[in-house]
């Protein structure tokens, strides 16, 4: 099928409005299994275990959720960028400080990109990285407790959308700003963009635990920059990111933006970068940047940052190379041989597959068409591999079954492509339900994929779930792609919008994960090692509650001598030592989240009560058979009233300080 840019402008319009369900009218075949086969491919047993977990993007809800794969079943949420109130992330003083910025205290953000960390291009399921796009930060995600770890803000970066792609040994995840912003960021005319904003292409150090810092940052022309992936076997230590707005436009980009028949892919050797910063040919700038991380007593530190290394690709030759690309490219996807860069022009009417051998030799050979801000162009005609005809409208994204097939979401006409790495010809295509964005196969981005499944990720989901007022469901569709022909097999909702996915086999995690902490190594400063050591101290208007929680009670569970004015710090310390028995914590009229509190941790609430009265507080996770009966008074008297600090369980109360 041949159409016009117009034509393809106003479908892409028609898409972008809403009614993108263009394919789901023709008469192609619907691709699904037959209803039996499908329930039977999908149907994990009572008592056994998904095959995959899949680690999924929670988009505007800023977290990530893991769901078991094939049946689609939503195990956990993990909060990462946005408070949490189901179990106090972000809102109690021990996780805090994981949500600080240069810019203060964020509670939101958007995640788009989880990335498995790799060994030899293989996802190895040590820690999983997210990002967050509108206050630029990457997180690690530790996968033996499903639990954020460290969160590093990116300086000098506007949207944080093309990150954290990973190397093949999780050397770097890398970070670019979609947004090209002045550098640094400064008060100026919009209108003076072009020339004076700039795109920022940031490395940062993956393989340290509790020690993410960008190692360097490549400022590059005002472009903005859209995702990456790492190069493979033969293109190891490159990375290349797909960027748009070459045209340097600052208003109305989905004109503006698009005038050029093509835009680039910039090719940046990263060794030779590390090379260049050995060297001195990087600058220092002054930048603020935060670092959070959990240290040994699981309490959430920030510490500011004041400088970063930046590149320019004038003081380091052979550093960038830009490969020209149809049109508004998208997704870069790289094979897993690593011999193909896959682009995802998303008003292009074919998918341009560039060659990495050809790449290498048209460098050598010179064969340049130009060059911007120092950074040579190479010929498009030098580099393409092949060009994928008939791809289906809107391509935007690539992952790879390791049997030699690619497969490409097109999001306008809402299909999914499979097309041969060899001859690069579609062999097959499948209706999905609709407005198709990332696609994700486990291990589709790696050197050796999975390639049983494939999971779609729908940006629009009408008439496919039941209806919930205006929001409807969320929606992630399951192909079987180990035959020649792809079935789908099943829809299930998301949580957020389901940027992207990425899974591994669940062997590869399930023996490896945490059942509780050990007491006897909590060393959070205020942790209470027994019921014997539970008190109340008070220090001025502070007053510290260092309690136990077992079942089913807490200590201590009378406290009296608060006062209006005080801050109180409820010092929960989980006394169990048993796997899944955690217990929860709360307050009457207390302006936060609960505490929910694992085996032989501690948390800390942290209440300003404002009015005298008996306040209840109560367990809030079930826990046992006398789960309700897990409670405790806390007495508040006026200002100044002289009640002595009192406390105790299931005898007469200790006294401690009065107020004064
Ligand atoms: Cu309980």
């Amino acid at each position: 099928m041949k159409l016009s840019t117009s034509a393809r402008l106003g479908l892409l319009t028609i898409a972008l409005f809403g009614i993108g369900t263009w394919a789901c009218q023709t008469s192609r075949s619907t691709g699904v299994a037959s209803t039996a086969d499908a329930a039977s491919a999908v149907y994990v047993a009572p008592g056994e275990y998904d095959e995959f977990y899949a680690f999924m993007s929670g988009g505007f809800s800023g977290n990530l959720t893991v769901m078991g794969l094939p049946s689609g079943r939503l195990l956990k949420t993990v909060p990462v960028f946005s408070q949490y109130a189901e179990n106090g992330w972000g809102y109690n003083e021990e996780t805090k400080e994981m949500l600080q910025t240069s810019y203060g205290f964020a509670a939101w953000d958007d995640s788009h990109h989880p990335e498995l960390s790799m060994t030899d291009g293989v996802p190895d399921g040590r820690w999983i990285f997210i990002n967050a796009n509108n206050t630029p930060r990457i997180a690690r995600i530790d996968l033996t407790e499903f639990e954020t770890k460290e969160i590093l803000e990116i300086p000098n970066s506007a949207g944080n959308h093309g990150s954290p792609f990973i190397t093949p040994n999780s050397e770097y995840v890398v970070a670019t700003t979609r947004f090209s912003v002045p550098v640094p960021n400064r008060d100026m005319s919009i209108e003076e963009y072009a020339g004076n904003f700039k795109g920022m292409l940031s490395f940062i150090r993956a393989n340290d635990p509790g020690n993410m810092d960008v190692a360097f940052q490549i400022i590059m022309p005002g472009y903005n920059y859209d995702l990456a992936h790492a190069g493979k076997g033969p293109s190891d230590g490159w990375m290349f990111f797909t960027s748009y707005n070459v045209e340097e436009a600052h208003t109305l980009l989905e004109v503006n933006a698009s005038k050029r028949d093509k835009d680039f892919i910039a090719a940046v050797d990263w060794k030779r970068a590390e090379e260049c910063v050995a060297e001195g040919a990087a600058r220092t700038m002054p930048a603020r940047y935060v670092h959070n991380y959990k240290g040994e007593d699981r309490i959430a530190r920030s510490v500011m940052k004041e400088s970063v290394t930046v590149l320019d690709p004038t003081a380091c030759a052979r550093l960038v190379y830009f490969l020209p690309t149809p049109k508004s490219p998208h997704g870069v996807d790289v094979d897993p041989t690593g011999r193909f860069i896959v682009a995802g022009g998303k008003l292009a009417t074919v998918i341009p597959v560039h060659s990495f051998e050809k790449m290498i030799a048209a460098i050598a050979a010179e064969q340049f068409e130009g060059v911007v801000d120092g950074i040579p162009v190479l010929q498009y005609d030098a580099i393409i591999a092949g060009e994928v005809q008939d791809p289906g409208l809107g391509p935007l994204h690539t992952e790879f079954d390791g049997r030699g097939f690619a497969y490409t979401t097109a999001f306008i006409s809402s299909e999914i492509v499979k097309w041969s790495l060899e001859t690069f010809e579609v062999v097959d295509r499948i209706p999905v339900y609709y407005s198709v964005g990332h696609l994700m196969i486990p291990g589709g981005d790696s050197r050796e994929p999975w390639g049983k499944y494939l999971v779609a990720l729908n940006k629009m989901t009408k008439d496919r779930y039941l209806p919930t007022g205006p929001e409807l469901a969320h929606s992630a569709q399951l192909i079987d792609i180990s035959g020649d022909k792809m079935r789908l097999l099943l829809d299930f909702p998301t949580m957020g919008e389901p940027h992207y996915a990425q899974a591994i086999p669940a062997e590869l995690i399930l023996d490896k994960q945490l059942r509780l902490y050990r007491l006897s190594e909590n060393r959070n400063p205020f942790a209470t090692m027994g019921e014997g050591a539970a008190k109340v101290t008070r220090q001025g208007r502070r007053v510290d509650v260092h309690m136990t929680a077992i079942r089913s009670h807490f200590a201590p569970d009378n406290i009296e001598g608060i006062e209006v004015g005080d801050s109180v710090f409820f010092h929960v310390t989980n006394l169990e030592q048993d796997w899944d028995v955690p217990h929860g914590f709360a307050v009457l009229g207390m302006e936060t989240a609960e505490l929910l509190i694992m085996p032989g941790d501690t948390r800390t609430l942290l209440w300003r009560p404002t009015r005298p009265g008996i306040y209840p507080f109560y367990c809030t996770d079930f826990c046992s058979a006398l789960h309700q009966e897990m409670q405790g008074y806390v007495r508040v008297s006026p200002l100044n009233s002289g009640v002595p600090v009192a406390w105790g369980t299931g005898g007469r109360l200790t006294t401690g300080q009065p107020a004064n």
